[in-house]
């Protein structure tokens, strides 16, 4: 299902780079005016029908303010019949990928029980509007409550009672092309306290923000498992690198931990995002409390295959600086290898006490499975020169062929190395010279 879908979307790329006619070149042509390819959307407006006042109204959902306590979108008076939000995005979206993540911090079990996520392309969305349900290909969740895809692309939370947290993320597959805004359907469900959209004890839920991300901007390494090298310091659970949160902390135990003493050196974090990603950047939240920022210092970020073989490293704050409580930034082009794999670690390099000490870990990506992406091509028969650019993995290697009828290739370079996530490849081809047509196309090797 999902190679199939892809593999529509290849055609449908590399023929829309194929045909320019003779005719109407030399041009610069945008094929896909797309390094906004893979966003974090902004959400400038949402409406709901009904929301129980402030600090409880729809449009603190979309403020920015993850602390469950400064408000969300509460309903208590409305919670026991379906209620509706849309969001309105600041600008029409595409992708191939969207994720939405609920956020849910109030506590008390005020986690939305079930729920729909739809699209729209209307120009302006509205609850009447035409649209289409999300098909989840992903459900992720932190916090107690376990996510199920109950048929008719409903998503059902079940599993915990008085939940301190719940964060979920959903990730739906398709090919979106101007999406204007998301529908957020709350749907009554009965666990045993009557029909009620959330879990609380009073039926009522709290989100706190509701956030959406496309492509290679969806953090993968939410909610993932996480394994490490030995003990973590008591009640600093390794899983708080992957649980969504910012404001609790994990590290190794050090010296005076329990266990016994520990030489720190070649500690590790192990992130299994559960399949292979091309990834576009790790982002490491330090501890938020103002204790001990050296404990993020002087580490290894590695990137493993699927049998945990390395394919990427790169050593990071060797001068034994550190971030403070900035978030860190790592990028394919700041490493050695391919940018892409299954695990990540972050390793302990010199020994140091409590080293890494992280609050959270994310991993932003896109599917392995995801084609070439050009966006932007040239070319100018007068002089046999042409330009494409294209999305790539850091690290790996590109061919790029020409053709006159789309039957017979000939090579025009077969190792093009991305040295990031874009490349431009400029060259020149002697059968493009004074040609009323030719094509090209890109894969990698
Ligand atoms: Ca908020
Ligand atoms: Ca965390």
């Amino acid at each position: 299902m999902r190679e199939s879908r892809v593999d529509e979307h290849t055609k449908e790329l590399t023929l829309a780079m194929k045909n320019f006619p003779y005719s109407i070149l030399p041009v610069l042509f945008i094929v896909f005016c797309s390094k906004s390819y893979g966003e974090f959307v902004t959400l400038s407006s949402v409406t709901g029908t009904f929301d129980q006042g402030a600090p409880y109204t729809v449009d603190s959902s979309i403020d920015g303010i993850a602390n469950g306590s400064d408000g969300g979108w509460g309903v208590f008076g409305g919670q026991t019949s379906n209620q509706s939000a849309v969001y309105t995005a600041s600008a029409p979206l595409t992708a191939s990928e969207i994720s939405f993540t609920l956020i849910q911090t109030w506590g008390s079990g005020h986690h939305i029980q079930e729920f729909k996520i739809s699209t729209t392309t209307d120009p302006v969305p509205s609850v009447g509007g035409t649209w289409t349900p999300i098909e989840a290909t992903s459900l992720r969740s932190t916090g107690g409550p376990v996510l199920a895809d109950i048929g008719g692309n409903a998503i059902r939370a079940t599993g915990t009672t008085g939940a301190a947290y719940a964060i979920y993320q959903v990730v739906g597959l398709g090919t979106f092309a101007g999406v204007t805004g998301f529908l957020l359907e709350v749907i009554p469900y009965d666990s045993g306290l009557g029909a009620n959209l959330g879990a609380s004890a009073n039926g009522n839920f709290v989100l706190t923000e509701f956030q959406v991300t496309t492509d290679e901007s969806i953090n993968r390494a939410f909610g993932a498992n996480v394994t490490t090298s030995g003990p973590t310091w008591g009640g600093l659970p390794a899983f708080r690198l992957t649980d969504g949160r910012t404001d609790a902390t994990t590290h190794p135990t050090g010296p005076g931990g329990v266990p016994p003493s520990v030489t720190d050196v070649g500690f590790y974090y192990e992130i299994d995002l559960g399949e292979t990603f091309v990834l576009s950047q790790v982002e490491l939240v330090p501890r938020q409390d103002g204790c001990c920022p050296e404990r993020l210092s002087d580490y290894t970020i590695q990137v493993l295959d699927e049998n945990q073989a390395s394919v990427w490293s790169g050593d990071f704050r060797t001068d034994f600086s550190n971030p403070g409580q900035a978030t860190e930034t790592i990028l394919g082009s700041e490493g050695v290898g391919t940018f892409a794999g299954r695990y990540v670690r972050i390793v302990n390099r010199n020994g140091a006490d409590y080293n890494p000490q992280l609050n959270e870990m994310l991993v932003r990506g896109q599917s392995s499975e995801r084609p070439v992406r050009i966006t932007s091509f040239f070319m100018d028969p007068a002089i046999g020169e042409g330009s494409i650019t294209f999305d790539a993995i850091t690290g790996a290697a590109y061919s790029v062929f020409g053709s006159f009828d789309l039957a017979n290739w000939v090579n025009i370079d077969d190792f093009i190395v991305a040295e990031s996530d874009e490349v431009e490849f400029d060259f020149f081809d002697q059968e493009l010279v004074g040609a009323r047509q030719r094509y090209y196309y890109v894969e990698k090797n």
